[in-house]
């Protein structure tokens, strides 16, 4: 299979104008007509119209009216080209489709009898014989007809223009989208379903028709979809000036989706997952989610869809940036400063967890990607989350109202086009009439760069000179880096805890924060008026996405957890601390017969922060949890999975025995009576006290195990119910079979609490292969359910650390079974389980080896999808 390169682009050879369509709705062989018409492309050289198609039966094809015969053109490798010259041409094509054998999901498919398409990226040539590509924009009226009481709802993009009976049964429903738009925001969905809507006032007075449409028996779970739909309405006319263009805005919720949710225009589909809650099924943490999911797939209808990408390597115009705006939406939903920081260190989290082992492992690669064999494996954490980090930068650089100039000048220019993530750079550049050249190499060059912070005191001139150096390890392709422009935000602490004034190079009356910006190898900084050696606030509110070095003393790191105005940096210094235990514990842990032991300076840290009542409990709960195993590994040299699970474990043990009193005293606190509220106040208190319960369920003693069985007998909650049974699940607790036993037969019925309970199983402590694989008979099990794949399989391979790598192998035999047999039915979801050995180098000999045959073996297999094939050869070469 070809590898696509960014250099190789060239334009449409035609544009595409208009779009009929026509589907006769039928699972077994739906009938699609379709009509276009074309107009050369002057910019091309190509004498050929080029149309994309896959798993399509061609019935027939004319030309302007004339039926083509197979000599009239050329079909191979899923490209159909027509030779012509002729300006103006109409195109019909009618097309045979299966959607009931449609177990990729992309494309049109059915889920529990309903039909759902995914287009993004390259599903719409699996509809009809098309310029699949984004940079062709075109007008479409949907004609949709089936079956009456089978299909009673028929939605498609845009406006509905007329319904009605077709006699024999059968009935119809005529939409048109009013915007030019990319195949792939093309959507249908038809089936039984029903709906909760509303009529929403814009800010121009104009008024909008409201929907959210889901299976019967789920209207009762619609509310907050609802709720975020209208305040990321009105959160985008406040903030970007940017309003709702359309007459109605549909969202639907399906069980059977790859990904989380899709921006088709006008017609969202989003998973089940991000729309479905109550609070009987839903924790905090989903509806925190639904409500990002909801604003995310909302903004892309301006940045994604108003302006979209020129081609696929510009994937993060549209994703950086749509993640920087949900993100900015969740944290103002949330409203106050530590809120926000909560917020921003949540999404750091993401970030170290998932993106920095990405950009240090062999499917590394630009923001802006220069070559790929199959797109759908570049919705990565990579293009998403440090699309998103590259976007705040503007921000950072700018400030708030720069940006917002930016983003006017952005849409002012390019409203309706497709266009690239240069575009997006130059318009910020000129709206604020700033160089941002060098910052071109975010997007260009992969790797998380290091910058290395030393400093110095001079009393004598009171002077305090930061100097920054930066650095970038390799990609694969890109053995050498050229300096990034890094905006690094800092403070300096005065020995009360105070912000000093900054006077740099002599410019004083500074405020307490200031963004240096750091654009060579190295740089100096010079502090001038500083009255005292300082304890410098560095990267404040992580303002790039870098790895930070410095020389911290541990009375400093305690120090800035007690004192620094820089909230995410408070929690940063503790993280810090709690990182070096950790290294130092897994390397003790390591040695044969060694006993682990630990200070007490971490414990009386953390005590005086879970205590501290001037700080919120969501901010407390963050800095008492520990760095995560994963993250820990990142920042080995050689990863010993074991050796930092025996480690975490047993800090967490000691901080529980250290902080007992504590932890119950703080349980006891942060009760939240009456009925139920998934508010940031409430879902923090909430979020604090399940922490606590956890750290006291290390002790698994009798107390623990009472109390974390009566908070699952008095939940009102999903939150507190999830939080408890995985108390009882990780614990030696007797009731631990009869609460997971209850908690399933309580909950049959609701699929997305069902993932839940097979994705807590799934990790774990005593979860082993065996476990897994015996989980995997339980009727409820399927493998084709993405969501249900991936709360065992995933939740097992990526969640449960220890015992995926388990010295004998056998975590890695299973998840190679387990790729093969899911690219037969999903190659996007294979390709994603896939990822999980991709950093097989990073491990010990004995485990390497182990993981190389497993690779390999799936490297073998005769009949690969290009999805995994690709994940394999990175990861092997
Ligand atoms: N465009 C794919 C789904 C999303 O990022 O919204
Ligand atoms: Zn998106």
């Amino acid at each position: 299979t070809p590898t696509i390169y960014r250099k190789d682009y060239t334009p449409p050879s035609y544009w595409v104008r208009t779009v009929e369509m026509g589907f006769d709705l039928d699972p077994s062989a739906t009938r699609v007509a379709t009509r276009m018409t074309l107009a050369r492309n002057p910019a091309s050289s190509e004498q050929a119209v080029v149309l994309h198609g896959e798993e399509l039966e061609l019935v027939q094809i004319r030309l302007n009216g004339t039926n083509l015969s197979k000599r009239d053109y050329k079909l191979a490798d899923g490209i159909l080209r027509i030779p012509t010259k002729a300006e103006d041409i109409t195109l019909e094509i009618e097309t045979l489709i299966r959607p009931d054998k449609n177990t990729s999901l992309m494309g049109l498919y059915v889920s529990n009898g309903n039909f759902f398409t995914q287009c993004e990226a390259e599903g719409f040539r699996k509809i009809t014989y098309f310029p699949d590509r984004p940079d062709v924009m075109a007008q479409y009226t949907v004609m949709l007809r089936g079956d009456k009481k089978k299909y009673p709802v028929l939605l498609s993009n845009g406006n509905l223009i007329e319904q009605g009976d077709l006699g024999d049964g059968r009935h119809y429903a005529l939409w048109e989208d009013p915007f030019k738009k990319p195949s792939y925001l093309f959507a249908l969905v038809a089936g039984q379903l029903v709906c909760q809507e509303r009529t929403e006032r814009l800010k121009s007075g104009r008024k909008a028709l409201l929907q959210v449409w889901v299976e019967e028996g789920n209207l009762d779970k619609t509310q907050h979809a609802m709720d975020s739909l209208v305040n990321s309405i009105h959160w985008d006319e406040e903030r970007y000036g940017l309003e709702l263009d359309l007459d109605r805005f549909m969202i639907v919720a399906v069980g059977d989706f790859n990904m989380g949710a899709m921006e088709n225009k006008g017609l969202n589909i989003f998973n089940t997952k991000f729309v479905l809650a109550n609070p009987r099924i839903a924790t905090d943490t989903d509806y925190a989610n639904i409500e990002a999911v909801v604003g995310h797939e909302y903004f892309h209808n301006w940045t994604g869809n108003r302006v979209t990408c020129r081609d696929w390597f510009q994937l993060s115009l549209k994703e950086g940036l749509t993640v920087f705006r949900d993100q900015e939406f969740s944290a103002d939903m949330i409203g106050t400063d530590s809120g926000r920081a909560v917020k921003r260190i949540d999404d750091v989290r993401v970030l170290r967890q998932a993106q920095f082992p990405e950009d240090a492992g062999p499917m590394a690669h630009p923001v802006r990607p220069d070559s790929f064999v199959e797109i759908s494996n570049f919705y990565t954490v990579t293009i998403y989350e440090k699309g998103a980090e590259v976007v705040r930068m503007y921000q950072t650089l700018l400030g708030r109202d720069g940006f917002r100039k930016g983003m006017d000048l952005y849409f002012e220019r390019h409203d309706g086009r497709a266009v690239e993530c240069d575009d997006f750079r130059a318009a910020m550049m000129d709206a604020n009439g700033r160089d941002l050249t060098q910052f071109e190499r975010w997007y260009s060059q992969a790797g998380t760069p290091r910058v290395k912070v030393t400093t110095s005191y001079d009393a004598a001139q009171k002077t305090y000179d930061i100097t920054l150096a930066q650095s970038c390890p390799p990609t694969p392709g890109q053995a050498k880096k050229l300096p990034f422009h890094i905006p690094v935000a800092v403070g300096l602490l005065d020995g009360q805890g105070k912000d000093m004034p900054l006077s740099l190079n002599g410019h004083s009356g500074q405020p307490e924060t200031l963004v240096l910006e750091l654009t060579a190898t190295q740089q100096t900084f010079r502090f001038t008026n500083v009255a005292e050696k300082p304890v410098p606030s560095l990267l404040r509110n992580f303002s790039a996405p870098v790895v930070l070095e410095y020389d911290y003393s541990d009375e400093d790191l305690a120090f800035l957890m007690a004192h620094d105005s820089d909230a995410f940096n408070r929690w940063e210094a503790g993280q810090r601390l709690a990182t070096r235990r950790l290294l130092a514990l897994t390397e003790t842990a390591q040695q044969a017969g060694s006993t682990l032991s630990v200070d007490v300076a971490l414990s009386d840290s953390l005590r005086a922060s879970l205590n501290d009542q001037s700080l919120d409990p969501a901010f407390r709960e963050t800095v008492l949890t520990l760095p995560a195993e994963t993250v820990i590994a990142e920042q080995m040299e050689v990863i010993d999975p074991q050796a930092i699970h025996t480690a975490r474990r047993f800090l967490r043990l000691s901080l529980a025995q250290d902080l007992r009193k504590d932890f119950s005293a703080i349980y006891k606190a942060n009760q939240t009576d009456g009925a139920y509220s998934p508010d940031a106040a409430s879902s923090g208190k909430r979020a604090l006290k399940n922490l606590a319960l956890s750290y006291l369920a290390e002790l698994d003693d009798a107390d623990a195990h009472t109390l974390a069985q009566a908070q699952y007998d008095a939940a009102n909650n999903m939150t507190d119910r999830m939080a408890s049974l995985a108390a009882l699940a990780n614990s030696q607790a007797p009731g631990k079979a009869a609460a997971l036993a209850k908690f399933y037969s309580d909950f049959e019925l609701e699929p997305l609490v069902i993932d839940k309970w097979f994705s807590l199983q799934a990790m774990a402590r005593t979860t082993d292969v065996a476990a897994v694989r015996t989980l995997m008979k339980h009727p409820a099990f399927s493998i084709k359910n993405p969501n249900r794949a991936r709360s065992l399989i995933f939740s097992f391979c990526n969640g449960n650390p220890s015992r995926f790598h388990a010295a004998d192998g056998s975590g890695y035999a299973f998840w190679a079974e387990q790729v093969i047999a899911l690219d037969a039915i999903n190659p996007q979801v294979a390709a994603r389980l896939a990822r999980s050995l991709d950093r097989w180098r990073k491990y010990a000999p004995a485990l390497q080896a182990k993981m190389r045959t497993a690779l390999q073996q799936v490297a073998d297999t005769a009949k690969l999808s290009k999805d995994t094939r690709e994940v394999v050869t990175k990861s092997l070469a």
